[in-house]
């Protein structure tokens, strides 16, 4: 399988992330590459490639240009304006407030955005153009006609929305991916979202279409982030009802459970006939990750990596979450071994 990569990645490391009214050092931090980048080699999979410029087009089919021109332009504004540290949003328009947008740097922060964990820094654009076109080069191998590919991309994508960032991540890699396929010929594609999140950004992103099935198995949002998204009861809108599938599983989830809800996504994204899958891949389901809550033991990546090619679907994976440093590695490179051998 081939492998997309940049060490482009690098330039978006905060120092900080607020977690529980402390800043402490962003759990999805750079090393988090250099894990997986060495547990892909030390299994043979050596078959990298670099991306291409990032096609902005591409990018603009998913994202509002308001949301754009601001991670563009925001840092340069955020210095401007005397700020010292990282940009952490801190005033949020949550309804009862108006929709209109300040012209204020802090205030557009919060604007464009949906918590205060995911700090800017000066490099971060570059690589969230990076991590998207990581993801496109990934795309295009696909689309050419390979079996499958996998897109090492970081930051991650499914929690941002067409309008806003956040939860790490800029632009959405996987749905930018997904549209892309359509706009080169796929009648239908399938994103199966097997992060321990919600990826509540890919879900508003195509809740209103049926061309684009999206399935996700994640912690329940009455107990997990992102909290506001990812209940079983939204199943899309108006042509897209029927096109949203959610798995909201409880604390202490094994892979009992969680495998059985990947077989039932994996029936439903069957009968939906794609030309193709995009996986959203995250091992932040993980029993060991920090800050997640479900119980799957390395085995069980291989397991499941071998369950997605049954589906026998041309296959994108695109990197997301994951956080137990140690065994991130492992755990991604189980699933993209269980997919070959499967
Ligand atoms: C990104 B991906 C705030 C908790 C915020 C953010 C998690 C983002 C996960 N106290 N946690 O889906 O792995
Ligand atoms: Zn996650």
């Amino acid at each position: 399988m081939k492998i997309t990569f940049s060490e482009d990645h690098r330039n978006h490391f905060p120092q900080g992330e607020l977690s529980g009214g402390q800043f402490v050092t962003p759990y999805e931090r750079p090393s988090r590459m250099e894990y997986i980048l060495r547990e892909l080699k030390s299994r043979k999979m050596n078959d990298f490639m670099a991306p291409d410029k990032l096609d902005m087009r591409a990018v603009g089919k998913i994202h509002d240009k308001g949301l754009i021109a601001f991670l563009e332009t925001c840092w340069d504004q955020w210095v401007a304006a005397g700020y010292r540290g990282e940009i952490i949003p801190s005033s949020f328009p949550v309804p009862g407030l108006s929709k209109r947008k300040p012209r204020n740097i802090d205030g557009l922060a919060g604007f464009y955005s949906i918590g205060t964990e995911t700090a800017i820094t000066a490099g971060t654009w570059v690589a969230a153009k990076s991590s998207a076109a990581v993801a496109l080069k990934a795309q295009s191998i696909v689309a050419a006609g390979a079996s499958s590919a996998f897109a090492l991309c970081r930051p991650p994508g499914h929690h941002a929305h067409a309008h806003a960032y956040g939860g790490y991540c800029f632009l959405n890699n996987a749905a930018i991916a997904a549209q892309a396929f359509r706009d080169q010929g796929a009648s239908r594609v399938a994103i199966l979202d097997v992060d321990f999140h919600h990826g509540n950004g890919t879900q508003d992103i195509f809740y209103d279409r049926d061309d684009v099935l999206y399935a996700s198995l994640h912690g329940a949002p009455e107990d997990a982030f992102p909290y506001f998204l990812g209940y079983k009861d939204e199943k899309g809108r108006g042509k897209g009802e029927g096109f949203n599938l959610n798995y909201p599983m409880p604390p202490g989830t094994a892979y009992d459970v969680w495998g059985d809800a990947l077989k039932n996504a994996c029936r439903k994204i069957k009968s939906f006939k794609p030309d193709v899958l995009v996986v959203s891949l995250g091992v932040d389901t993980f029993k060991d990750d920090p800050i997640s809550f479900f119980k799957l033991t390395s085995a069980d990546f291989k397991t499941y990596g071998a369950r997605l090619a049954k589906l026998k679907l041309p296959t994108l994976f695109v990197m997301e979450g994951g956080y137990a440093i140690e065994a991130v590695g492992i755990n991604t490179v189980n699933v993209l071994e269980g997919f070959e051998n499967g």
